[in-house]
């Protein structure tokens, strides 16, 4: 065993016997913040303004003629053979006492990097851009992101059996990597997940019949449902989306989001859902979201709450603004010491602070530091350091 799998191997030990009083308490030194309460942040305050919405992402999917083949690429990775890989080792995981676990119950913790939109950054779907992410990030997942109802979202006109072809791409890659991937229904101005269930329900149910023998895929069901959006509301929607998977495969682990931009775990944890192998979303930008919500993470975790942080930033919550990388690590120092798993948000080029790729960066692989946003380096070092 390598001395790195050992450290790592510590760690976890550690890090599952220290379960209790980790966190917002054990994180040392500490500035005083201030702060917003996320049950009294405005839309502006999370950013997602209707100016966000149009032509800022480019109206077209582009054809993605970026990827190779797995056949043309460098075989060689820290991430093992294709025969010793994170997900062999791993295999199917499910959730025992709050805690994601692999196939023989060992905790796991799941990070790396979600993609922007699919329709207005698909040249990042390919197998390079994974592998650079495996073996040199040092990640073991992926997140597809599929918008739903914003411009070329997929019920808003979007070009559904492209944007199917991505999520499949995708997956094929992740999965040829030996990585985890998530398919991601990327609700945001729809609000309510109800808006378009029927949709949901067929997608939902193609993508489970098409991954039903898949150890690597998790299904998440709701990216943010935020608005008028109620925990009731979620949670009719969640129960007739979850048996249609589950009907396919029926240990598939899937995310579920919670009210307020999935901030709302509190809620959940009173009243959780009738499944099993259910993990709650719980989504945070560091520069906008700090004690108030580490502490309901805490208080949540402590419960034997199943979380999951399937979006992230470093940034605020309009996705763009200052970095704040004193509150980002107080984060990572939580979400350690529970072993919960996270995705950072976002792999484009886009001008905002919450990309990884420099403005303008035309790579689609094989990034270096100079290739990279100060967010991307950030998240580039963190991860390398795990
Ligand atoms: C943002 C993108 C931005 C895009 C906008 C669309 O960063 O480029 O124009 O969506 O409305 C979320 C959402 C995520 C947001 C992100 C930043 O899940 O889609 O992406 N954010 O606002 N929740 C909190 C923040």
């Amino acid at each position: 065993m390598r001395i790195k799998n050992m450290a790592k191997l510590f760690l976890i030990i550690t890090g599952a016997l220290a379960l209790s009083g980790c966190g917002a308490s054990a994180g040392g030194a500490r500035v005083p913040e201030s702060e917003t309460p996320p049950s009294q942040m405005s839309e502006s305050d999370r950013g997602t303004t209707a100016a966000h919405e149009k032509g800022r992402d480019g109206a077209e999917i582009q054809e993605n003629n970026n990827f190779t083949t797995p056949d043309d690429a460098d075989s060689q990775h820290l991430g093992g053979t294709a025969n010793d890989t994170y997900v062999t080792t791993h295999g199917a995981l499910h959730v025992s006492n709050g805690q994601l676990v692999d196939k023989d119950n060992s905790p796991v913790q799941l990070y790396g990097m979600s993609t922007h939109g699919l329709a207005w950054f698909p040249q990042y779907v390919n197998y390079n851009a994974f592998r650079t992410l495996r073996d040199d990030w040092n990640t073991n997942c992926v997140r597809l992101a599929m918008y739903t109802a914003e411009y070329g979202g997929y019920c808003t006109g979007g070009d559904r059996e492209e944007l199917k072809r991505l999520v499949k791409n995708g997956v094929e890659y992740a999965t040829d990597l030996g990585m985890y991937v998530i398919i991601d229904w990327h609700i945001l101005s729809d609000q309510d997940p109800n808006v378009y269930k029927e949709d949901a329900l067929a997608f939902f149910e193609e993508m489970s019949a098409e991954y039903a023998d898949h150890d690597n895929v998790i299904y998440e069901i709701c990216n943010e449902p935020n608005g008028y959006a109620t925990w009731d509301s979620v949670k009719a929607y969640a129960g007739e989306v979850i048996p249609v998977i589950r009907a396919n495969d029926s240990d598939a682990v899937i995310l579920v989001g919670s009210p307020t931009w999935s901030q709302d775990i509190d809620k959940a944890a009173a009243d959780s859902l009738n499944f099993d192998n259910i993990l709650y979303t719980l989504h945070f930008y560091a520069g906008t979201h700090k004690d108030d919500l580490r502490s309901r993470l805490e208080s949540c975790a402590e419960n034997g709450l199943p979380v999951f942080v399937s979006e992230f930033g470093m940034c605020d919550a309009s996705g763009n603004g200052a970095n704040d990388f004193d509150s980002a690590t107080q984060w990572m120092e939580l979400l350690d010491c529970y072993s919960i798993s996270y995705m950072c948000w976002n792999l484009a080029n886009k001008d905002e602070s919450s990309s990884v790729f420099l403005s303008g960066n035309e790579k689609v692989s094989d990034w270096t530091a100079e290739d990279l946003s100060e967010a991307g380096n950030w998240i580039r070092e963190h991860f390398r350091s795990k």
